[in-house]
């Protein structure tokens, strides 16, 4: 079976761009030069997940085991993981080659699609993969086209594992992902470099029917323990969160200490965002669009 593999995987090389040579079994080869564009941090993760642009090529469809596969062709044109799942329903979850501004401008980049959530089609576009980002202004989105952002008409913001799925709620993890219109200042930058805002919008909650709300953004803090307090700009700390919700409440990402992913509520008080413990998965920030 090595051997067959061995010369499927020679035979997928010699087709060329697009060719999907690898699957569970094999994963791809990390090429030297496949740095990751993201800023130094104190306290880097050790196995933090390729889901951006510049991680090395993975299939952008599922291979069966031992199996070569060829990617079919995109159609020409925009493409998003939305239009992907549109041309290609029952895409799964996975990373593709996007390329928002079509033809021309702006390269080609992977991206993490999510299928399945909510209808599907959402572009990862941030996925933290790292404690304490310092400086906060600094923190860009993973997907840097600036069509995708200027295209997209709402945000899914979510934990995920490392491989990028969701972790859903559960009886040990109440935190919900969230949908919302996407917000016209994460357009431009990533919310991280907001120094503290409150935007008022309706906010869907694992799916629930949409309510007003507000969503703080922001590199600055707030007294209050729960979701709902008023921004001290002098102090930098670091808040995403949507108040009266379990939507995801992702906090210390700006300040020096460990960052804690929990929910708005505050029902299921801090967890570290990263480390696997007893109960619980590891668990990642992410922001999506569509
Ligand atoms: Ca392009």
């Amino acid at each position: 079976m090595r051997g067959l593999q061995q010369v499927l995987v020679t035979v997928s090389a010699t087709i060329g761009a697009g060719a999907c040579i690898f699957n569970s079994a094999d994963p791809p080869p990390v090429d030297a030069d496949t740095s990751i564009d993201a800023p130094v941090a104190d306290a880097p993760v050790a196995d933090a997940p390729d889901l951006d642009a510049d991680a090395p090529r993975d299939c952008g469809i599922v291979c069966g085991c031992g199996d070569a596969c060829v990617d079919p062709p995109l159609p020409p044109g925009a493409s998003t993981c939305q239009t992907i799942l549109k041309d290609r329903p029952g895409s799964p979850n996975n990373r593709y080659e996007i390329d928002p501004d079509g033809d021309g401008g702006e390269a080609p980049v992977y991206a993490y699609c999510d299928m399945t959530t909510d209808g599907g089609g959402w572009t990862m576009v941030f996925h933290s993969r790292m404690l304490n980002y310092e400086p906060p202004e600094k923190i860009p989105y993973n997907i840097k086209v600036p069509a995708l952002l200027e295209k997209a008409k709402e945000t899914l913001i979510a934990f995920r594992r490392v491989d990028g799925s969701i972790i859903e709620k559960s009886n040990t993890w109440p935190v919900d992902w969230a949908t919302f219109p996407l917000i016209d200042p994460w357009r431009k930058e990533s919310p991280f470099s907001a120094t503290g805002a409150i935007a008022r919008e309706m906010v869907s909650v694992g799916g629930g029917t949409p309510e007003l709300r507000n969503i703080y953004f922001g590199h600055s803090t707030f007294t209050a323990s729960m979701c709902n307090g008023v921004w001290d700009d002098s102090i930098r700390y670091g808040r995403i969160c949507i108040e009266g919700t379990t939507a995801p409440f992702y906090s210390a990402w700006a300040y020096p200490a460990g960052d804690n992913c929990t929910s708005s509520d505050r029902t299921h008080l801090a967890h570290p965002c990263l480390p696997t413990d007893a109960t619980l998965p590891g668990r990642y920030f992410s922001i999506a669009v569509r």
